[in-house]
């Protein structure tokens, strides 16, 4: 999932670039706009830490790109391309170091387990799995 304030700064298309060039496939993609409601359910592992309410705020703050990306070993591949959390701290050429701006406003979402990635799949495109 591309994050609101990429999609507000105009670098959807480049981020989508780097993601195909990296081997990644795109089988689902769709831009939506998600109520504060949607962002809770979406982060619900995250309600007890400090940071849930602002996560919640910023990712219904614009509309945000959610994609379904095909790859062996996608989940792990895509958390190695994207980087760490904190921007700060990411490797060099990923995602997040060019195009992250804090440890919140970090360019973009990757599913963190096969499982997680099929509930999100779900999330995003309900039905697409059956
Ligand atoms: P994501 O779920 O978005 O792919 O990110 P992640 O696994 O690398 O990080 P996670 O721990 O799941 O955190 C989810 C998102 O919450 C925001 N965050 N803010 N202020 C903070 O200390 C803080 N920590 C995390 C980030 O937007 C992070 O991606
Ligand atoms: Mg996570």
């Amino acid at each position: 999932m591309i994050k609101p304030e990429i999609v507000e700064a105009k670098q959807v298309g480049e981020i989508i670039t780097q993601i195909e060039q990296n081997g990644f496939t795109i089988r689902a993609l769709e831009l939506v706009q998600l109520e504060i409601e949607d962002a809770e359910e979406f982060y619900a592992v995250h309600q007890d830490r400090p940071f849930y309410k602002d996560l919640c705020t910023y990712m219904s703050s614009g509309p945000v790109v959610a994609m379904v990306l095909e790859k062996d070993n996608a989940v792990a591949e895509f958390r190695k391309f994207i980087g760490a959390t904190n921007p700060a701290e990411a490797n060099e050429g990923t995602i997040r170091k060019q195009f992250g701006k804090s440890i919140e406003e970090n360019a973009i979402h990757g599913s963190d387990a096969d499982e997680t990635a099929l509930e999100e799949i779900e999330f995003f495109f309900p039905g697409m799995l059956e």
